[in-house]
């Protein structure tokens, strides 16, 4: 008996050190409460590339506009895992409904129902909103695709102040009549459901408790339903029937009779033209690419050639939101973009030299981050189809940017190889 007392009590000793023992260190980075780094990584890096993303409000009050607004090329790599975005909507991830969406447009044209989009081509929306709780959320642009789901870009910290009771969304509608929608229809809402539940439990109830379903169930299987049911039952089956159809015929004719100019649920395709290709003098092709595990690092051979009048120099290697830069690409940096996404230095070359006109270059670019592991980037090395993708942002003397998307094959490397 004592032994056993012995045991139980080192048993429990021994858990709770070991609970001890595997609880995470407390961490005191930001806390992203949308999972968005859980993600797998090469659906942020080979679908949607993000860049040119503004969160317009860093803080706003109730009841104000805002906007986010940025710009996307969808990845020439779309993985054959993931269907083709042959129809998409643009969305916002938020921690619940912190803002009310007032209008998503891409390239200008409003998209209140989904459409599709093209492969390899660039979009720019902009989304209007207002806002509704008072709170610090993080806030992400977001691409949904039938059939793969949603994909979040690099989210960022908008703050709402002021009274969430305030709060007013009032809409004028097209027969001229005002009103709040955040309370517009509310008891009709709740008085419907508690109806519905009611009539339910009623339903149910009488059922169970003639007599209790065990009892049922087994005289069911030993003699068939008929001596189950009564005369009662079936009265009161065909009252419920009847109660029911009238209920909901009454019920939508007077809905109808004090609405009689409604517009039916859009259910048609946005047709969104992409953005004009722009003339790009420079062409580039990754050659060979390989991910350094100790070191971090995303290193690819990149092979280019200036087309055009004017020397180009490389300045930032963007892919899920992050963005690798060097000197020239950090001049070009939003100083509002997240720093958490951001490597300032951390984008490195072979040769810094701007490509002149006419030259063709082989250049090794590294982008050396902790971010790779932050982020979990690193967790395509897991994958069956270990690849790459994103956007290389080269400058001109006169500061025009040229955006090149890249995508290749990436090797697993465990040893430093001289760079
Ligand atoms: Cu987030």
């Amino acid at each position: 008996m004592n032994a056993k007392k012995t045991f139980k009590l080192w048993m429990l000793g021994f858990c709770g050190i070991a609970t001890l023992a595997v609880t995470p260190v407390f961490e005191s980075t930001p806390a992203f409460a949308h999972g968005e780094r859980s993600q797998e990584p090469f659906l942020r890096m080979r679908t949607v590339n993000w860049y040119d993303t503004e969160w317009v409000g860093k803080s706003t009050a109730i009841n104000d506009v805002t906007y986010l607004r940025g710009k996307f090329h969808l990845s020439e790599d779309w993985p054959r895992a993931v269907v083709k975005p042959n129809r998409t909507f643009l969305n916002i991830g938020s921690p619940s409904s912190v803002f009310v969406r007032l209008s998503s447009k891409i390239n200008g044209t409003p998209m209140f129902v989904s459409g599709p989009m093209e492969i390899g081509r660039d979009y720019a929306y902009e989304v209007t909103l207002k806002a509704r709780l008072p709170g610090h959320h993080h806030i992400h642009p977001m691409f949904a695709v039938k059939d793969a789901g949603p994909i979040a870009g690099p989210g960022g910290w908008m703050d709402i102040t002021g009274n969430a009771a305030d709060f007013k969304n009032e809409i004028k509608t097209l027969t001229g009549e005002t009103f709040d929608s955040e309370t517009k229809g509310t008891a009709t809402g709740v008085m419907w459901h508690l109806f519905w539940a009611a009539v339910a439990i009623a339903w149910v109830g009488f059922f169970a408790i003639r007599p209790m379903y065990l009892i049922r169930a087994r005289v069911l299987a030993a003699y068939g339903d008929e001596i189950l049911l009564d005369p009662i039952d079936r009265k009161v089956g065909i009252f419920f029937l009847v109660f029911t159809v009238t209920v909901v015929t009454v019920g939508y004719l007077s809905a109808d009779a004090q609405y009689p100019v409604t517009v039916p649920l859009q259910a048609g395709e946005a047709k969104i033209k992409p953005m004009p290709i722009k003339p790009n003098p420079l062409v580039m092709e990754v050659t060979h690419a390989e991910y350094d595990v100790p070191g971090r690092a995303l290193r690819m051979v990149v092979h280019a050639t200036n087309n055009g009048t004017v020397p180009v120099t490389i300045g930032e290697f963007t892919t899920a939101g992050i963005r690798f830069t060097n000197k020239a690409g950090a001049a070009k940096l939003d100083p509002n973009y997240p720093a958490e996404l951001v490597a300032a230095s951390g984008l490195t070359m072979d040769n810094e030299a701007a490509i002149q006109p006419g030259q063709t270059v082989d250049i090794k670019i590294e982008s050396k981050d902790v971010l790779w592991e932050v982020q979990r980037l690193v967790d395509i090395l897991h994958d069956p189809d270990q690849r790459f993708a994103g956007l290389i942002m080269s400058y001109t003397d006169s500061g025009e940017r040229l955006v090149n998307p890249v995508w290749a094959p990436v090797l697993p490397v465990f040893t430093r190889l001289g760079a």
